[in-house]
């Protein structure tokens, strides 16, 4: 089996974010605050922060705040949206800057939002029955594959920022749970399929709240390491081709739910490795594809879940270093 090219993959993140105008770059122009939370919390994994300036990304992040509402777009003058504030959140605390946060306006943003999403999620529940099936599915084009993301969201960064009596906690974990299927699984909305990305943000929820008693632990891990294909590698469902990205949303939620013992690891590390470019550093989502910073970062995160020797270990709902989330949690 080989071994992880880490400091190959640090000159990879480092390249991308020189290279403010090649075509990755234009790409992900509008995901730029995701970009940075993934590039810099791999580099932190892998113990190499300090090749960036904390400085300048401070300064380029408070300029993608939304002055009026208190969000974070994906870039300079974007439009504020759940997803960035996020990013936003996670890397000022991986920086151990949340103090250039102005907490009230953020975490008002985020409850603004909550109540938003409840009050259409309310209104279209009572609608709901017009949106069945004959098989008794519900069709759930019309939400999107959002909704447990936005749950997840609010939670992890209310609860970063020490805010979590902003929003009602006990109407978000009944959402969560009405999401829950028969096979253990959680979808994006009741009655939506179950997808290891759902999971994750359901059981990160549950997690952080000190819900997980209403998983069923069994059932659920259960469905996670039938994620594991014959290649090792993990599916988000399924029928579908492992992907490395999966590595984390399935393992994460078997970590938090202690049945991470059940999948074969020595395989899995073994999928992960191989999907990396061993000659300019990344991790593409399967062996020969192109590298990206996204799968990058999950591919390291993964193998952080592993234990993978030489990797910082992260932790599973807040999808940080661990030893960030003491820090912020801990040593106050
Ligand atoms: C998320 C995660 C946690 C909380 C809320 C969230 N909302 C959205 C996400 C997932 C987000 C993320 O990881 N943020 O850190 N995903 C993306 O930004 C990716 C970007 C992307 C686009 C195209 C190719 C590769 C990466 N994204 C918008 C996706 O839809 C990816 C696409 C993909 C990756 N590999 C195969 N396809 N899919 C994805 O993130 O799936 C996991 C998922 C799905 C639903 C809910 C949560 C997680
Ligand atoms: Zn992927």
């Amino acid at each position: 089996m080989g071994e992880l090219e880490g400091k190959k993959h640090v000159q990879y993140i480092v390249s991308v974010e020189k290279k403010k105008d090649s075509f990755e770059a234009l790409v992900i122009e509008h995901l730029r605050l995701n970009g940075a939370y993934w590039g810099l919390t791999t580099l932190d994994l892998l113990n190499e922060i300090e090749a960036v300036k904390p400085d300048e990304i401070v300064q380029w992040i408070m300029q993608c705040q939304d002055i009026g509402s208190g969000g974070f777009g994906g870039n300079v003058g974007h439009d504020p949206h759940l997803l960035y504030t996020l990013s936003a959140v996670q890397v000022l605390a991986l920086l151990n800057r949340l103090d250039v946060l102005d907490i009230d306006k953020v975490s008002d943003f985020l409850r603004m939002i909550v109540q938003l999403y409840l009050l259409v999620h309310l209104s279209l529940y009572l609608d709901v029955a017009g949106l069945q099936n004959e098989d008794g599915s519900f069709s759930g084009d019309m939400w999107g594959e959002v909704d447990t993301r936005f749950s997840y969201i609010a939670i992890c960064c209310l609860s970063l920022l020490g805010q979590l009596s902003k929003i009602n906690v006990e109407s978000t974990v009944n959402y969560i749970v009405s999401c829950k299927n028969l096979d253990g699984g959680f979808g994006s909305i009741p009655g939506g399929e179950s997808h290891a990305g759902q999971i994750f943000c359901c059981v990160g929820t549950l997690a952080i709240t000190g819900s997980l008693h209403h998983v069923d632990r069994d059932l659920l891990g259960w469905w996670l390491c039938e994620r594991q294909c014959k290649d090792g590698g993990l599916n988000g469902r399924p029928e579908k081709l492992a992907d490395v990205c999966y590595s984390w949303w399935v393992l994460s939620s078997l970590v938090m739910i202690d049945r991470v013992h059940w999948i074969d690891k020595e395989k899995l590390t073994r999928f992960i490795l191989n999907c990396q470019d061993k000659e300019n550093g990344g991790i593409s989502d399967r062996p020969d594809n192109a590298v990206d910073v996204y799968h990058t970062y999950f591919g390291v995160a993964g193998l952080s879940l592993l234990e993978y020797p030489g990797i910082k270990s992260i932790d599973p709902a807040y999808a940080l270093p661990v030893d960030v989330v003491n820090r912020i949690f801990f040593s106050k």
